[in-house]
């Protein structure tokens, strides 16, 4: 049988912005409120149909620690698409999504890139001017980001659709071919399947 189209997202920002936690409620619909730093990167996948199309999403989970950054580099090369993320109670995580796009940028040039400010459930009362949309929105036209999006990965606000709307994206600009679907990747994990343990690649690098 034809192997599905593999799709390779990255998702990268400053540490506990909420990356790991993104994934597992987006493939497991699990939320954990421990944060057990990611070392080097991970991934999982997730099977989508898209027109009529099954592709295979690949979305690798990059640390966000310092002490990563050279190895990060590397696990964006051929990347279709990347979520850079930040938290919406740390301002300076918002400035560090500055930094992790023009690393996306250097290496991958015409992909989309959505910005991801993440935990507006622990936003009470009056928002400071950078947590507000109308912020945020400007923030990322002015620095050449696709979309920007506010969302709460604990409550499950709008994780289907970051990824949704990035295929969507990924579609517009070209960089996946919904009729290409059986394009062979040259990383195509053999023994996939909905097992979680064998699905999931712990400190591959
Ligand atoms: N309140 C709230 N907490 C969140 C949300 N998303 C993640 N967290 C918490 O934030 C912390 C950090 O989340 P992680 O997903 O581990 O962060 P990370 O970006 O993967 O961090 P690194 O692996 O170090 O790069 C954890 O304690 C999570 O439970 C959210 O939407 N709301
Ligand atoms: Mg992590």
């Amino acid at each position: 049988m034809d192997e599905p189209q593999v799709v390779k997202i990255i998702v990268v920002g400053e540490s506990y912005a909420g990356k790991t936690s993104l994934l597992q409620q987006y493939c497991y619909n699990e939320f954990d409120h421990n944060h057990s730093a990611t070392i080097g990167c991970d991934f999982t996948l997730k099977w989508i149909t898209k027109n009529g199309t099954k592709l295979k999403l690949q979305i690798w989970d990059v640390a966000g620690q310092e002490r990563f950054q050279n190895l990060s580099k590397m696990f964006i090369r051929q990347a279709k698409g990347c979520l850079i993320m930040c938290d919406i109670t740390n301002k300076k995580s918002l400035e560090a999504a500055l930094s992790w796009r023009n690393v996306v940028k250097d290496i991958a040039d015409e992909v989309p890139i959505f910005l991801i400010q993440n935990k507006t459930d622990l936003l009470q009362g009056e928002r400071e001017e950078y947590q507000t949309e109308e912020y945020l929105t400007q923030f990322a036209q002015q620095h050449n980001f696709t979309r920007s999006y506010q969302i709460s990965v604990k409550l499950n606000e709008k994780v289907d659709l970051i990824f949704y709307e990035l295929v969507e994206a990924m579609i517009e600009k070209g960089v996946i071919k919904l009729e290409d679907s059986v394009i062979k990747s040259s990383f195509v994990i053999k023994n996939d399947n909905n097992d979680r343990n064998k699905a999931k690649k712990k400190e591959c690098c």
